[in-house]
């Protein structure tokens, strides 16, 4: 009998079929991205997987990921997701939501789960704001923001610190991580759900649309923790944390709470597979940095397009579909080009690119409801030059022909695409001042 063997599963189908209806710009898609990315890379049976949350934009993770699914009531996701591990152990229980959601109504929950150290994943995306209600500070505001009509003169009261709280109520893995590097947060995820016990990690996620400043956060946060078992040291490392260092703070070896261990996932060998060579020497891995490049720019183009859709801006919606057109059809030209050449699979971390995504992925947090097919040209065309750079970047320093030649032809083709993109602007003007002015933005119901 010929028996076949299921293809492996893509990050892609650990998505349900709902489209997001968070702002464009907002880090959720970055997340959501993120966690279906580790999904795959650790072969989640997506029956054997589920997704708990509580309530808030950050709390719709459930819908919109295609494994079991519990989307309960305001903060109280770690008390259902507790519940479910102890009567299905062998389930990897994952909890996603917000800060509001996690650390004001359901702060209580969150001390005890870190104290019992039930073996699952607790992912809270921090905004520094209730993003579902229209921007009420939350626990984890700084005190002098003064733009909620609630606190005008600012909350007056110091933020919490989630970190140093998990990591003191005896979290066993504790890790910070940021919605403007998916890559690294899905690493970041896939360890911590592979860590026994309770795992925290907080997402630095902005929202684009209460805390539009949070934009800036692409250029404070930094790389940084390296993961230690030594409570000591992961608590002197919180000590001199600036809020924006990201890493695994801490991985200790506490015993879970009396859960018998479940099946340990068949997963790839995540420590070898972060060391990373120094030059693109090999065919193989070119090509699937150049076919990933186009798919990962031909995914974020889909989200920013169901976006403007959902906000009823659809010129801009038609605009990024086609770019995303585009970036499918380069994606089988180059697919065609690899011929016999044996592609590898990369973990998402695994891509060696310039910043923390593929080089022509939309920036996620520049995109705004309101903007205008002259913005979301201006966004194609620096993904354009990005592509371009890169592959003129490895012409140039390969150390292996056939590469150099490829990545010249790459370049070149990038390069008819920036031409063909600068003269789409004579079709669409620069807007009017005041385009982005709206007395009543948007805000997402229950
Ligand atoms: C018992 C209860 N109290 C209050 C609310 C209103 N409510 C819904 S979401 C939310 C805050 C959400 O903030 P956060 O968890 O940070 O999620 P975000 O929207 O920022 O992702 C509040 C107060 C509710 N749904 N239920
Ligand atoms: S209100 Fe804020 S948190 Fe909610 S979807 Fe919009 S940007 Fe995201
Ligand atoms: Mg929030």
């Amino acid at each position: 009998m010929n028996v076949q063997t299921p293809a492996p599963l893509k990050a892609s189908d650990y998505k349900s079929d709902l489209k997001p209806i968070w702002c464009p710009g907002c880090g959720d898609f970055s997340v959501l991205a993120a966690i279906t990315k580790a999904c795959a890379e650790l072969a989640l049976p997506k029956d054997k997987t589920t997704f708990v949350s509580g309530i808030g934009c950050s709390s719709r993770i459930p819908a919109y990921t295609s494994v079991y699914g519990f989307h309960s009531v305001h903060g109280r996701s770690l008390a259902v997701a507790t519940g479910l591990k102890m009567a299905r152990p062998d389930v990897t229980v994952i909890v996603a939501g917000g800060d509001g959601d996690g650390f004001s109504i359901g702060g209580n929950h969150f001390l005890h789960a870190c104290r019992r150290n039930v073996n699952m994943t607790y992912i809270v995306m921090d905004n520094r704001v209730y993003g579902m209600t229209k921007g009420q500070a939350s626990p984890t505001t700084e005190s002098d923001w003064t733009e909620s009509d609630l606190t005008p003169e600012g909350p007056g009261v110091t933020p919490i610190m989630p970190l140093q709280l998990a990591l003191a109520c005896g979290a066993n893995f504790v890790a910070r991580g940021f919605s403007g590097d998916p890559n690294g947060l899905a690493r970041l995820i896939a360890e911590g759900i592979k860590h026994p016990g309770f795992s925290f990690i907080q997402v630095l996620s902005p929202c684009i649309t209460f805390r539009p400043e949070q934009r800036d956060w692409k250029d404070m946060v930094h790389k940084g923790f390296e993961p230690t078992s030594d409570l000591r040291e992961a608590s002197q490392r919180l000590l001199d944390d600036d809020m924006f260092t990201s890493g695994i703070v801490y991985a200790g070896t506490r015993a879970s709470f009396q859960v018998p261990q479940a099946q340990p996932h068949p997963s790839t060998d995540l420590a070898k597979s972060f060391k990373r060579a120094t030059a693109m020497d090999d065919v193989g891995e070119f090509m699937a940095h150049a076919m990933a490049l186009e798919n990962e720019a031909a995914a974020r183009y889909d989200e920013l397009a169901d976006g403007m859709d959902t906000h009823n801006n659809k010129e801009v919606a038609v605009l990024f579909r086609q770019m995303a057109e585009f970036s499918r059809k380069h994606a089988s030209e180059v697919a065609g080009r690899a011929g016999s050449i044996e592609v590898p699979h990369l973990a998402p971390w695994e891509y060696r690119w310039p910043g923390n995504e593929a080089p022509e992925t939309s920036d996620s947090s520049v995109p705004h409801y309101l903007m205008t097919p002259h913005h979301a040209l201006q966004v194609a065309l620096r993904n354009e030059t990005r592509g371009h750079d890169f592959y003129a970047q490895i012409a140039a320093t390969s150390g292996d022909a056939e590469v150099r030649r490829l990545a010249g032809d790459f370049a070149s083709e990038e390069a008819t695409h920036v031409a063909e993109l600068k003269k789409w602007f004579a079709r669409f003007p620069a807007p009017r001042v005041g385009w982005d002015d709206d007395s009543d933005p948007p805000n997402a119901s229950e």
